[in-house]
């Protein structure tokens, strides 16, 4: 068996869990662990393999836990060390492994370095992060926060500013200390002698600055610290030192990356990181490349992105495959057709997704095809992203309210975070109090009761798209082409390995359409693995087939 085959996560199915929305087992109107704990047996049934936990540590929650105050102790509105203990043991029970969210970009200023390094230069801590003199009497430079503004902030005392990369209540640390790395291999060998059996990396690709901090004369400042200089350096180190001692399995998060940095991030022989989440597939409806606008999704762009990841990484690196996480809206209200064709566009999404070659992560709610609430005033919304974006774009850059609140209900990461859908009963059962954050309104249609009850529910397919995996070695070993990168409708791609080859045909569209396969395809030999319209309509795999609205089906060919 070739390394590939051998490692349990190439084969695998990651579940993402976002605490705060998911279950609250105390009506305090929050999630937490032990809620968590009692839908274990709801996601062995789905047949995931691992569960990625976002934040769970203390913190004073201004970013929902990646502001992080004490990486040793868990925040009491989640639980204590004693329920996350309980879940670890549970989950394993069950054949399910943890990973937890680890953020060391930045911290909280609560967080008691901080504490200690702001208005004092002589502190111990204070080299743990960025520190520089005004320029005349500005910012040191015009580098953006990624939640808007400037990405400095003024330390009245010592009169000199900090770097935050995102809010100004995240400092960003200092890798260049050595300090810092010691303390973030201390954190990840805590957790990882516990039993945790793997880590998200948050925004790991931006932990390395340029060290002479210039002005940014193009842009935003990315440019100085994204794949910056010593981060593949960092990350070797780090593998070397805690990841590969503990067989950790670990995903990075990559802001603005290329194809060669992630090639590097998860390079084969394991030195780096096991895979890399990276974003530009889910930039096609940005106008312009600006996230705060409306715009229709672009197809060719998003298939041509495809092709490019999927090719580049092949026998290189491995990807982390995903649509949905907590800071991007529904997919299915995004690039599907969240009313009429809801369960049809879910699924063929799924389905375009999940044939892919990489680690395929559903993100909580995906699985019933949760779409976005469409909440209709600033006052329903949480995150500091949205509210900080609101006011700018009014503010300062004059846009009418209307059209403002109509951005939002598309791009806010709000979107992803409205509570879990269980049930019927109020508040789609996921509290008995006051949710922090307003559940879905569609919920009485929509949720997990109605989706296990119904056999051909979007809860059925991504069973069984996680079981073929398991079972069809051309998902995880074979090379990838795309079969009609020009079709403005049509994503067909081809997988082949020596001994199979897999068809996946997709119709992105309300419009039914005809689709001609290439004459070259050995198909009648093949046989329909998967659809998401009734089987009787698949029958025997032809060259010319007509899809209907939303339609995908998989054609698997076996090699004699
Ligand atoms: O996100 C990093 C990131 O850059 C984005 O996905 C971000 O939310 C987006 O650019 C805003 O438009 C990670 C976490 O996933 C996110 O929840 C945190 O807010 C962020 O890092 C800071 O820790």
């Amino acid at each position: 068996m070739n390394k590939v085959e051998r490692e349990w996560w190439r084969s695998a199915t990651i579940y993402q869990i976002y605490p705060k929305s998911f279950c609250d087992s105390s009506d305090k109107g929050t999630g937490d662990i032990n809620g968590i704990i009692s839908k274990l047996d709801y996601l062995k049934t789905l047949g995931i393999d691992a569960i990625w936990l976002t934040p769970i540590y203390l913190s004073p929650m201004i970013d929902n836990g990646y502001d992080i105050s004490d990486y040793y102790t868990i925040n009491p509105d989640f639980g204590c060390m004693g329920d996350f203990d309980l879940l670890l043991e549970n989950a394993h029970q069950r054949g399910i492994r943890i990973i937890l969210d680890i953020v060391v970009n930045h911290t909280s200023t609560e967080h008691h370095w901080f504490k200690s390094a702001l208005g004092n230069k002589e502190s111990e801590y204070r080299d743990y992060y960025i520190w520089k003199d005004p320029i005349n009497g500005q910012a040191p430079t015009n580098w953006v926060s990624k939640f808007g503004g400037n990405a400095w902030e003024l330390d009245k005392k010592t009169d000199q500013y900090y770097l935050h990369l995102f809010a100004k209540e995240q400092a960003d640390l200092n890798w260049e200390n050595p300090n810092v790395r010691d303390q973030v291999k201390n954190i990840i060998s805590f957790w990882a002698e516990k039993g945790v059996d793997g880590f998200r990396l948050d925004v790991i690709n931006l932990i390395s600055k340029q060290q002479d901090y210039l002005n940014d004369e193009q842009g935003d400042g990315r440019r100085f610290y994204t794949d910056g200089p010593r981060v593949h350096e960092y990350l070797r180190d780090l593998s070397e030192s805690v990841f590969n001692k503990y067989g950790a399995v670990t995903v990075g998060e990559m802001s603005s990356t290329t194809l060669q940095e992630c090639q590097k991030y998860s390079s084969l022989d394991g030195k780096e990181l096991s895979m890399v989440f990276n974003f530009h597939h889910l930039k096609v409806d940005y106008a312009k490349g600006e996230k705060w606008t409306n715009a229709p999704f672009d197809f060719l762009q998003l298939k041509s992105i495809f092709n490019h990841w999927q090719q580049g990484m092949f026998a290189k690196g491995w990807s982390a495959l995903f649509w949905c996480n907590h800071d991007q809206p529904r997919i299915v209200s995004r690039l599907g057709d969240d009313q009429q064709y809801r369960v049809e566009s879910a699924k063929m999404l799924a389905t375009s997704l999940h044939m892919m070659q990489g680690t395929p992560y559903i993100y909580q709610g995906e699985e019933i095809a949760m779409t976005n609430p469409g909440y209709s005033s600033i006052e329903q919304y949480r995150d500091l992203e949205s509210t900080n974006m609101y006011e700018i774009m009014i503010n300062k850059l004059g846009k009418n309210k209307q059209d403002v609140l109509a951005i939002l209900a598309q791009k806010s990461r709000d979107n992803s975070r409205t509570p879990i859908q269980w049930d019927n009963t109020e508040n789609g059962g996921f509290t008995k109090g006051v949710p922090w954050l307003g559940v879905a309104e569609n919920y009485k249609k929509i949720n997990v009761q109605q989706a296990l009850a119904d056999k051909n529910s979007v809860f059925h397919y991504y069973r069984k798209l996680i079981e073929i995996r398991k079972e069809v070695d051309v998902i995880t070993t074979g090379d990838y082409s795309d079969l009609m990168p020009e079709h403005p409708q049509l994503f067909c791609y081809q997988r082949r390995s020596e001994q199979q080859t897999l068809i996946c045909i997709n119709n992105y569209y309300g419009e039914s359409v005809e689709c001609e396969l290439p004459s070259n395809l050995q198909i009648q030999q093949g046989k329909y693995i998967l659809g998401n319209y009734p089987e009787l309509m698949l029958g025997k795999p032809q060259h010319l087939l007509k899809l209907e609205p939303y339609e995908s089906r998989v054609l698997l060919i076996e090699h004699h």
